[in-house]
C-alpha cells in the first residue's frame, strides 16, 4: 500500500475556483472517478474525480477552501496503477459558453415534462422572474437529477447553505407540482395563454405510454451519459432558438484537386524521409478556415446574445462536430485564423480522437464561436444541423458529388459540396445568410479569395 496523492486536473480557464461541498470522507473506499468534491467558480460548477481507486486517507481541503490545477486534494492509500487522465471531462461542468454543458442551467423548456397536461389554471405559480437571472446554486449532481426530472431547476427554492439547492429539494419541488400543488412557471404561462382549461401547458398530448413488449421481442438499454446531456442541451436549443436553414452548394472541383495533390505531396515526401509524420488534410480543414474569412466578413454569425447585448467576439475559434461511440462531442479549434491547413488539419485529428477516447478537456470543448458538422465522410445530401448555444450559427456540410453544372454553353461535370447553415433569426436574417453561403462557396470555389 502507498499513499497517492490526488491534485485538481486541468479544469479549463479556471482560476481560484471554490470548494462548496465534499462529497467523501476519510476512511471511505473510493473509486475510480468517483467524485471528491465540488468546486464553483462564478460562472458553473463542477465534480473533481478521483484520478486513482483507493482508501481516502486524508482531505486536503474543506468548504471555502480556493484550489487551482495541480493543488492537492487528498491523499489515497492504494495500489498506484489504476491511473485515469486528469481530465474532468466526465465529470466537469464546463462554463455556460462550453458546446456540451454538462451541468448547464435546465433548460426551461423542461419545465412542461413535469407539468400535468391541461394543467388547473389557478394553481399558484412559483415567482421564478428574480432567480431566472442567475444561475441557482445546485451541485452538479442535483442539476443532473433535476434534468433527468424535467425539473426546471431555477424554479426550486433551495433549502442548503446559502440557498443551494439539494436533492431533497428538487424531490419536494417535483411533489408539489405532481400533485397539482403548484405550477411550473411555463406550465402557468401557457395556462394563461391558452385560457386555461384544454389547451393548458404547451397544449400538446402527453407523451405516448406505450407498453412495447406487448407488439414483439425487446432490449432495453441504458442511455450513454453524453448522449442524456447532448440530448438536453439540444432540446433547449432547438426549442429556444428560432432556426432557420439555407441550403446552398459551393463547387470544390478545384480545391479538391488541390487537396488530393497535397496530401500525395506529403506522402512522397514521407517516403523520401523528409517528413517524419504525414498529416493527413481534409475537406474540412478548408472548411474552417473558408468559415473564418466568411465570419470576418460577417461578424454577426460569430456572436453570441447577451440580454440587451450581441456580443461579436474578435477571436475565430470554430468548434466541429465529432462523432464518437458515446454520442456527439463539439472539440475546437482555437484561433483558426491564426493557422494553416496543415496545423488545423493535426489538430482536428488529435482532437477528433480525444473525442472517441473519451479524454477531451472542457477546454478543448468550450469557447466556440461558429461550429462546423460535417457528414461528408458519411453521405446524405443536406440536413438541419441545431446551433450549439450560445452560438448563432452553425455550418452542416455533406457528401460532394459529381454533378452536371450549366456553364452558358454546355454542362460540365463539377465537384459539388452541399452546404447547410443555420441561423438564429433573433440575430441574423435571411438575406445576410444568403450572402454568407454565397460568399463561403465563393471561397470555396476559389481559395485565393481569402488573400483578398
Ligand atoms: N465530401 C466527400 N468526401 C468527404 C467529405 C465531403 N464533404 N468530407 C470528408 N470526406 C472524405 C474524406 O476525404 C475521407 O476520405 P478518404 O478516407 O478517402 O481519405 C473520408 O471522407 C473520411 O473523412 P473523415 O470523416 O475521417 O474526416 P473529416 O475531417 O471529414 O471529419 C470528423 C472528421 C471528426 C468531423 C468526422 O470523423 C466526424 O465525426 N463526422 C461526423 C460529425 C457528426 O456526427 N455530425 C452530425 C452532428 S448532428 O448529430
Amino acid at each position: 500500500m502507498s499513499d497517492i496523492e490526488i491534485k485538481v486536473p486541468d479544469i479549463g480557464d479556471f482560476k481560484d475556483v471554490a470548494v462548496i461541498e465534499i462529497m467523501v470522507k476519510p476512511g471511505d473506499n473510493i473509486r475510480l472517478e468517483q467524485s471528491l468534491v465540488t468546486v464553483e467558480s462564478d460562472k458553473a460548477a463542477m465534480e473533481i474525480p478521483s484520478s486513482h481507486a483507493g482508501v481516502l486517507k486524508e482531505l486536503k481541503v474543506k468548504v471555502g477552501d480556493k484550489v487551482n490545477i495541480g493543488d492537492l486534494l487528498a491523499i489515497l492509500e492504494g495500489a498506484a496503477t489504476a491511473v485515469v487522465p486528469a481530465s474532468v471531462a466526465v465529470a466537469a461542468s464546463p462554463a455556460p459558453t462550453v458546446p456540451t454543458p454538462q451541468v448547464a442551467a435546465p433548460a426551461p423548456v423542461a419545465a412542461t415534462a413535469v407539468a400535468p397536461a391541461g394543467a388547473a389554471p389557478a394553481l399558484p405559480a412559483h415567482n421564478p422572474t428574480a432567480l431566472q437571472l442567475q444561475l441557482p446554486h445546485a451541485s452538479p449532481s442535483v442539476r443532473k437529477f433535476a434534468r433527468e426530472l424535467g425539473v426546471p431547476l431555477n424554479e426550486v427554492k433551495g433549502s442548503g447553505l446559502k440557498g443551494r439547492i439539494t436533492e431533497s429539494d428538487v424531490q419536494a419541488f417535483t411533489r408539489s407540482v405532481m400533485s397539482g400543488v403548484v405550477q411550473t412557471a411555463a406550465a402557468a404561462t401557457q395556462s394563461k395563454n391558452a385560457g386555461g382549461g384544454e389547451g393548458a401547458g404547451l397544449g400538446l398530448l402527453p407523451w405516448p405510454v406505450v407498453d412495447f413488449a406487448k407488439f414483439g421481442p425487446i432490449e432495453r438499454k441504458d442511455r450513454a451519459r453524453i448522449k442524456k446531456i447532448s440530448a438536453a442541451n439540444l432540446h433547449r436549443n432547438w426549442v429556444m432558438i428560432p432556426h432557420v436553414t439555407n441550403h446552398d452548394e459551393a463547387d470544390i472541383t478545384e480545391l479538391e484537386a488541390f487537396r488530393v495533390a497535397t496530401n500525395l505531396e506529403s506522402e512522397k515526401s514521407a517516403k523520401s524521409g523528409n517528413n517524419a509524420s504525414v498529416v493527413k488534410v481534409t475537406m474540412l480543414a478548408f472548411l474552417i478556415k473558408a468559415c473564418v474569412s466568411a465570419l470576418k466578413k460577417f461578424p454577426d454569425f460569430n456572436a453570441s446574445i447577451d440580454g440587451e447585448q450581441l456580443v461579436l467576439k474578435q477571436y475565430f475559434h470554430i468548434g466541429f462536430a465529432a462523432d464518437t461511440p458515446n454520442g456527439l462531442m463539439v472539440p475546437v479549434i482555437r484561433d483558426a485564423d491564426k493557422k494553416g491547413i496543415f496545423q488545423i488539419s493535426q489538430e482536428m485529428s488529435e482532437l477528433a480522437k480525444k473525442a472517441r477516447d473519451g479524454k477531451l478537456s472542457p477546454a478543448e470543448m468550450s469557447g466556440a464561436g461558429f461550429t462546423i458538422s460535417s457528414l461528408g465522410g458519411i453521405g446524405g445530401r443536406y440536413f438541419t444541423p441545431i446551433i450549439n448555444a450560445p452560438e448563432v450559427a452553425i455550418l452542416g456540410v455533406c457528401k460532394s458529388t459529381m454533378e452536371p453544372v450549366w456553364d452558358g454553353k454546355a454542362f460540365q461535370p463539377r465537384l459539388m459540396l452541399p452546404l447547410s447553415l443555420s441561423w438564429d433569426h433573433r440575430v441574423i436574417d435571411g438575406a445576410s445568410a444568403a450572402r454568407f453561403n454565397v460568399y463561403l462557396s465563393q471561397i470555396l470555389g476559389d481559395f485565393r479569395r481569402v488573400l483578398l
